[in-house]
């Protein structure tokens, strides 16, 4: 009898312990993976079980004991219009394990929940700020700001010191696809420094500094 309640306490250790050393072993295996921890993958949240459609793809990238994120990335698993990256964060797949989580995790949504996706402005927030740049750095008067929007959209331009004092302001177009915009800060009489720009509609919030040296 001693025999067998020692045999069965084993067994339920080991049944036990294999939702954490999971834990443990995979949320750390996708992008901001502890966000939503076991949930990621299992249909039940204190992990083991059945995988969810999401999990399903994470199971079959598996290649010797780790996630292929590579593989992971670009495929939407709960079909809803959004790509696993782009629901975690990492549209381009450029995350892989050790890194920092990327992108901002209040933003991250389920990719196994058809009904939890991200806003279109996310998606293009991520996609603006990867395409554009702003240059020369350091800048003797003109600064350019260059940048690929998907939408035509009536934006404000901001220049802020950095102080957080708003200096320059105005309305500019952004038009489909490679936009540039110029400014010249010699006609603000300004001090060499550093300043900060902004450029934002209700798609994107491109942030840049410049560095300002007369
Ligand atoms: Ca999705």
């Amino acid at each position: 009898m001693k025999f067998v309640f020692v045999l069965v306490s084993i067994i339920g250790l080991t049944l036990f312990s294999e939702p954490l050393l999971s834990k443990d072993q995979w949320v750390l295996q996708i992008p901001n993976g502890q966000k939503n921890s076991c949930s990621n993958c299992h249909i039940s949240s204190a992990g083991g079980g059945s995988r969810n459609v999401f999990g399903k793809t994470v199971e079959n990238s598996i290649s010797g004991g780790k996630v292929r994120w590579d593989k992971v990335f670009n495929i939407d698993s709960d079909g809803d219009g959004f790509t696993n990256g782009e629901e975690l964060q990492d549209p381009d797949g450029q995350w892989s394990i050790g890194k920092a989580n990327p992108g901002v995790s209040t933003l991250v949504t389920k990719p196994w929940d058809p009904n939890s996706k991200p806003t279109v402005s996310s998606v293009e927030n991520n996609f603006v700020n990867s395409n554009s740049i702003i240059y020369p750095t350091p800048s003797k008067g003109i600064v350019n700001l260059s940048y690929i929007s998907n939408y035509p959209e009536s934006s404000q331009l901001e220049v802020f010191n950095s102080n957080g004092n708003l200096l320059i302001s105005e309305r500019v177009e952004s038009k489909f696809g490679e936009n540039k915009y110029s400014i010249d800060l010699n006609n603000q009489s300004l001090n060499s420094g550093i300043y900060y720009l902004v450029l934002r509609n209700k798609y994107f919030n491109i942030r840049k500094r410049i560095v300002f040296s007369k």
